[in-house]
């Protein structure tokens, strides 16, 4: 058989199945190529100079990396222009970012983490890109206030991953399909038509460093997985932390898992590390369509109201049976 490029994939579901508008599968593309663009300049690493930190800090008070502010250009520069979009925002950005005049003004919204997992950068150890993608409601000019929406009213969701290979995993509320890029001829290619996360696993993901500031239900679901076969769990669970989001949840997509980022004492101003609006959103939107689920230790992170572009969350995602637990004990 031929091989399925993205083009391909996008134009064929939108045929067979009516699930994607034109406009919106041209907005994915865009995001791809940029993801490509960005995947150039990772592969360059100190040859292209992109290593190493700015002198800025964005809005989160984080010391920008070089390829922080070069990917978030990239994703304005190769979206901005296409006639799909809004408004813009980024992690790296404070402000929404309205379609300039020049452009013509379409009707969805794209939030994105132009590069997911900074501190792996420099240490050429994989990393990211996440995106999600909203509708805009009205026809006037988008406000913060417009981004205001839950994570399941999200058209499309996903996330490229810059690693041995690239890949784009992508979401449009009909289950999970992954690309992988070839590198030769330099477009993505289906190699996953839906992934599926198993119910039950027998790894986790959390950073341990960080165990003294947990809340006692968290406290006490790690130590049972640690307590292993003697424990109540009555098996031993491995540990993985990358502390690249993508790349964690990209392993849990591909062979399970459980992932936390849960809410911790270290600091009353932030409730959880992670943001809702592109990382536990779109990485939500993905588990839940690979049957499994998402949410902050209590609620279902695709069903909160947020109040603010940058808030944080704490964040529960993958296998449905250690979510299901993990729920039980916050209750
Ligand atoms: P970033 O968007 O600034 O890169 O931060 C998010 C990252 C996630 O990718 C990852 O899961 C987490 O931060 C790791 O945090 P920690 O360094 O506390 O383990
Ligand atoms: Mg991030």
């Amino acid at each position: 058989m031929s091989r399925m490029t993205l083009t391909r994939y996008l134009i064929e579901q939108q045929r067979e199945n009516d699930n994607i508008p034109s406009d919106l599968r041209l907005l994915i593309e865009g995001v791809a190529r940029a993801c490509k663009e960005i995947g150039h300049h990772v592969g360059q690493g100190a040859l292209g100079g992109v290593l190493g930190s700015n002198e800025t800090e964005n809005v989160q008070g984080e010391t920008q990396k070089k390829l922080d502010v070069i990917s978030n250009e990239i994703m304005l520069e190769a979206n901005e222009w296409g006639g799909h979009l809004a408004a813009l925002a980024s992690e790296e950005m404070e402000l929404i970012h309205p379609i300039p005049d020049r452009y013509p003004r379409g009707k969805y919204l794209l939030l994105f983490d132009p590069l997911d997992g900074s501190s792996n950068i420099d240490v050429n150890v994989s990393i990211g890109t996440i995106f999600s993608v909203l509708e805009c409601p009205d026809a006037g000019p988008p406000t913060e206030a417009t981004f205001m929406q839950a994570g399941h009213r999200q058209v499309a969701a996903g996330y490229a991953l810059y690693g041995p290979q690239i890949t784009l995993v992508l979401t449009f509320g009909n289950g999970v399909q992954a690309f992988t890029l070839d590198r030769e001829t330099f477009s993505f290619v289906l190699t996953n038509e839906r992934m599926q996360i198993p119910e039950a696993t027998a790894e986790f993901a959390i950073n341990m460093s960080n165990q003294r500031h947990w809340q006692p239900p968290v406290q006490r679901y790690i130590d049972e997985l640690i307590a292993g076969k003697t424990g109540p769990r009555h098996k031993d669970y491995n540990m993985r932390w990358v502390g690249s989001m993508v790349t964690d949840v990209h392993r849990i997509l591909t062979r399970g898992g459980v992932f936390l980022y849960p809410f911790d004492t270290r600091d009353a101003t932030k409730p959880g590390k992670l943001r809702l609006m592109y990382e536990a959103n779109p990485m939500a939107f993905l588990v839940e369509q690979a049957g499994g689920e998402a949410i902050d230790g209590k609620v279902r992170i695709l069903d909160i109201q947020p109040s603010q572009l940058h808030q944080r969350v704490p964040v529960m995602l993958g296998s449905k049976e250690e979510v299901e637990r993990l729920k039980s004990y916050h209750a």
